[in-house]
């Protein structure tokens, strides 16, 4: 059985290391929220699977290959033969932020459905995560979205939201609606500070003290570069974010899901999944890719070496 279940959109990222002009060069890489703690989550040694579609292309193939060589289990993917691999084109112009072009309308990876998501929860998963990004997708992916979270799912499978607001896919009323139809199913909410109030009214206690009454066992806060909070029926815990030098940030919020939830999976108490969490995005924001970077379980102590450490 696997710990982790996922779905979603995985696209080919291309990443400028600085301004769109004519002699940037561009990194091709995986990228999807889903497949990134997915892969986050397989490197600390859990059990993790992704699915969804990905075109009959090149960049599809590089998808597929990068998901197995990081041992995810891919079971769930299918190939299209007649849409393509959506892309995304990350446009780097300071260390800390980033442009995105996204190519993906109409992408193979936009023809999720509900029947490609039932499949795969045969599996058993201890853990569903799902983003709001799919949702955003496409009519077929909204309805795969909501029917993950409806009675196809046993109730013994822990649930992981993470908000994942996306202005590029659509405005925050639509996402508002959406979102909260479904966000009572969730154990852990997992949202940045100005994506709360797309799940729950009023300021951060009020919002947080909604979800855990509408079923949420843990609700995440993320605060960049200032950390984040977990609140539960035990109150509140802060944890600072790591000093680390950031050389890109994209990818932090799901290092930062796949941290939290790699706790939850080691039984850990919520204040050190909470820490987890931290250092994972630490890990993301001072390396280059959206997971590349990313710490096998051997790893995760490496930060606390401190800046210029050499191991030898
Ligand atoms: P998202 O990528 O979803 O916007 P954040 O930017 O809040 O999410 O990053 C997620 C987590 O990664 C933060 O809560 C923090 O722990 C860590 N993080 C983000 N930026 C930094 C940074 N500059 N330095 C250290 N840790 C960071
Ligand atoms: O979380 C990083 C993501 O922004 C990226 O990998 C692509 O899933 C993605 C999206 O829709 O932005």
């Amino acid at each position: 059985t696997l710990d982790v279940l996922t779905f979603g959109e995985a696209m080919v990222s291309f990443r400028s290391a600085g301004p769109l002009q004519s002699d940037a060069a561009f990194t091709p890489g995986l990228a999807g929220a889903e497949s990134n703690v997915a892969i986050a989550l397989a490197r600390l040694g859990h059990r993790t699977g992704w699915v969804g579609r990905l075109g009959a292309d090149p960049f599809g193939e590089l998808a597929l290959r990068e998901l197995r060589a990081e041992g995810v289990d891919v079971t769930g993917v299918s190939s299209e033969a007649d849409a393509p691999t959506g892309l995304m084109f990350l446009e780097q112009r300071t260390a800390d932020t980033s442009r995105v072009e996204y190519r993906r309308a109409g992408s193979a990876g936009s023809r999720l459905c509900p029947a490609d998501i039932t499949s795969a929860l045969e599996l058993r998963p201890r853990i569903l995560h799902v983003t709001g990004i799919t949702p955003a997708l496409s009519q077929t992916a909204h309805d795969a979205w909501r029917a993950s979270l409806g009675e196809a799912l046993g109730d013994d499978v822990f649930v992981s939201l993470d908000v994942n607001y996306r202005a590029r896919l659509w405005d925050r009323a639509t996402a508002r609606d959406v979102l909260r139809a479904r966000v009572g199913r969730a154990d852990v909410v997992i949202a940045s500070e100005d994506e709360l109030d797309l799940v729950a009214d009023g300021a951060e206690a009020e919002a947080a003290e909604a979800l855990l009454s509408r079923g949420a066992s843990y609700v995440v806060v993320k605060r960049g570069a200032c950390g984040a909070t977990v609140w539960t029926e035990g109150g509140r815990i802060d944890a600072p974010a790591l000093p680390v030098r950031a050389i890109d940030t994209v990818g932090a919020g799901d290092a930062f899901s796949a941290g939290f939830l790699s706790g939850l999976l080691d039984g850990l108490e919520p204040g050190q999944c909470l820490e987890r969490g931290v250092l994972l995005g630490a890990w993301a924001v001072s390396t280059r890719g959206d997971w590349q970077g990313l710490p096998r379980r051997g790893e995760l102590d490496l930060l606390a070496l401190g800046a210029g450490t050499t191991l030898r």
